[in-house]
């Protein structure tokens, strides 16, 4: 299908998607304003006192409320003092509005201290997406938060419940974000280690006892450290969790004891309800769970996160207290916290990837075939001694001038014309070694085919220390359908294709790719604009795990002068 001009493109798209209710939802959109001072601020989110990025003085931000077909307009107002920023809509597709995804290097030129920048967007279907810094490794000083976005009135949802709530899962370090970047750059490389804490809902504890830095302090009577009552539930009524994760390393387990949770969306997508104890939910990932308040109403419950998938032992865990309605919310649970499952079990959580398929009554059907299918083998590689991941050779580093820019306006010089490897030497290669491939550091861009269908699949391999381990992949601009995950090797001529789901697999925008396994996605390239597609560990996207894709760029219309003014864009207006 070919479109003249990207506008009945988009209404092509969104009818596609949404049906009926996208009439509802423009009949009585709103637009919805928000005001926004980032700045850094002293907070103690874990008892340890420490230098965050706020918005409007807090740590999450505030969530972003709207409807289905709304408008939100973010106008940011860096007051970082000497610090660059640039904010991502992390599962907001920007249809339309390529320049508004708010990733620096790739859609805009960073805002400047003291620089005002405007983030208009479309919400166009209801869920749970997120925010978050897009500069540098800016997110881990803590600029994140969630947005939710609910269905028209008069559109049901495939389940029901009394209220809901919103829990941002997060890690924490004590280590600023300029010595955790310094590092990962240094020769001999210095790794940003495990976290000092969890938190949930901004709020976590480190015990103050034990020896800190010389640099640090810790605050114990600081209102924002300490237990917090996640909610308060009342007996029989039920409720909607809107889960989701931003944080910069760890994998994680969420559970409330005693309680279980049928998982009923993913990424803004309906899935087939699935009862969990634990929830296993990777950075970059959304999820709302049902839960029942049905057990003993006469104490509270634990709500806690744990690190998987990697040996976090010095970690403690993340605890919140769920209420029960008429005892007191601070009331400790009578229990110990539950510690979680082993973090080293890859086959519970792979497990738990594949019962993820789209519900019944909204499956959104994957076109039969791709045009094209790109094999992305990671690595790790020690390039002129510093230690780099690489996808299929190359190691992604942000031109100084933004990719959307650059293509948009022809500035060949802006980055890498040599386009990168479609696949690499697959049987050679063996992915069970610490095996380096000749690794470049680069900005080479995939330009995809407009309206094309493609295939990724992505492939782990050992890294230098001879381990695997997770990475949630997140697509900007798109979603995709989540078509597999396997074992060890992909193999592109047996029957590795027969594995792949393509009768009911679920949408999402970020997707683990499990040790010593692949992950195969399909998506359609029907999106005008320049999108990142990138590992969302915030230090392995700082070591370049990540690729660009180009579709339809000159389809995207005049561009804004407010994302120019950098590197080769700096006479553009
Ligand atoms: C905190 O650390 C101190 C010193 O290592 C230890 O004695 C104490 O038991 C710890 N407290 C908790 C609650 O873990
Ligand atoms: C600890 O935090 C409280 C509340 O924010 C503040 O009043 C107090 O001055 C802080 N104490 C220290 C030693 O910084
Ligand atoms: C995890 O790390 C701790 C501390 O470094 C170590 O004692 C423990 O044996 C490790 N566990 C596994 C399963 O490797
Ligand atoms: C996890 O580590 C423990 C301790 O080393 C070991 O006993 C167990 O077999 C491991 N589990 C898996 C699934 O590898
Ligand atoms: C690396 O780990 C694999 C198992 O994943 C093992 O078979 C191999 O011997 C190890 N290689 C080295 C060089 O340690
Ligand atoms: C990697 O580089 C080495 C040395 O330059 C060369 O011999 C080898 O063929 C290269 N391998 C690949 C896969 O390009
Ligand atoms: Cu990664």
């Amino acid at each position: 299908m070919m479109l003249p001009s990207p506008r009945p493109l988009v209404a092509a798209i969104l009818s596609f998607c949404l049906g009926s209710s996208l009439l509802l939802a423009v009949a009585d959109a709103k637009v919805r304003h928000y005001d926004w001072d980032i700045s850094y601020q002293k907070k103690s989110p874990d008892c340890f006192e420490k230098l965050a990025v706020t918005v409007n003085g807090e740590a999450p931000g505030p969530t972003i409320r709207a409807t289905q077909g709304d408008t939100v307009v973010v106008t940011v107002h860096n007051k970082l003092e000497t610090e660059n920023t640039a904010i991502h809509w992390h599962g907001i597709r920007q249809i339309d509005t390529p320049w508004a995804d708010g990733v620096a290097g790739v859609t805009q030129c960073p805002i400047l201290p003291g620089e005002t920048f405007t983030y208009r967007f479309v919400v166009d279907r209801a869920g749970t997406y997120m925010y978050h810094a897009h500069y540098g490794m800016q997110r881990v000083a803590g600029l994140n938060g969630m947005i939710v976005v609910t269905v028209p009135e008069g559109v049901r949802e495939p389940f029901t419940y009394d209220e809901e709530h919103t829990v941002l899962l997060e890690d924490w370090w004590h280590k600023s974000v300029y010595d955790q970047a310094t590092g990962l750059s240094a020769k001999p490389f210095v790794f940003v280690g495990e976290p000092q804490s969890l938190l949930i809902n901004g709020r976590g504890i480190f015990n103050c006892s034990k020896p800190v830095p010389a640099t640090g302090t810790c605050n114990t009577s600081s209102p924002d450290c300490g237990l917090r009552s996640l909610f308060t539930v009342v007996p029989g009524k039920t409720y909607l969790l809107r889960i989701g994760s931003l944080t910069s390393l760890s994998s994680l387990s969420f559970e409330i004891e005693g309680h279980s949770m049928t998982v009923v969306e993913a990424d803004g997508h309906y899935v087939r309800p699935f009862v969990v104890r634990n929830l296993f939910i990777y950075s970059g990932e959304t999820y709302s769970v049902l839960v029942k308040a049905d057990q003993d109403p006469m104490r509270n419950y634990w709500a806690t996160s744990h690190i998987v998938g990697r040996n976090a032992s010095t970690t403690p865990s993340g605890k919140a207290i769920v209420n029960y309605a008429g005892n007191d919310p601070q009331m400790t649970p009578p229990t110990t916290p539950t510690t979680g499952p082993p973090w080293n079990n890859t086959a519970i959580r792979v497990e738990q990837s594949r019962a993820i398929v789209a519900h019944p009554g909204y499956v959104v059907p994957a076109p039969a075939r791709a045009d094209r299918t790109l094999l992305l083998l990671n690595t790790q590689n020690n390039i002129d001694g510093h230690i780099k991941w690489t996808i299929n050779g190359v190691s992604l580093h942000f031109p100084a001038t933004p990719y959307l820019v650059s293509m948009k306006h022809g500035l060949t010089a802006a980055y890498d014309q040599r386009p990168p490897l479609d696949s690499y030497d697959l049987m050679g290669h063996d992915i069970s070694a610490p095996a380096p491939t000749n690794g470049t550091i680069g900005s080479p861009v995939y330009r995809l085919a407009f309206d094309s269908v493609v295939d990724v699949v992505l492939q782990n391999s050992n890294m230098l220390n001879n381990m695997s381990e997770t990475h949630p992949w997140h697509l900007h601009g798109h979603d995709f359908w989540v078509l597999g995950h396997g074992d060890g090797k992909f193999n592109p001529t047996t029957d590795a294709w027969r594995l792949l789901n393509v009768k009911d697999p679920i949408m999402k925008n970020t997707v683990p790719l499990h040790p010593d396994g692949w992950t195969a996605i399909r998506f359609h390239a029907n999106n005008p604009g320049v999108w990142l597609f990138h590992c969302h560990i915030e230090a392995h996207v700082f070591m370049g795990m990540g690729v660009v894709f180009e579709e339809g760029v000159e389809r995207v219309r005049r561009l804004p002068s407010s994302i120019m003014g950098c590197g080769h864009s700096k006479g553009l207006h």
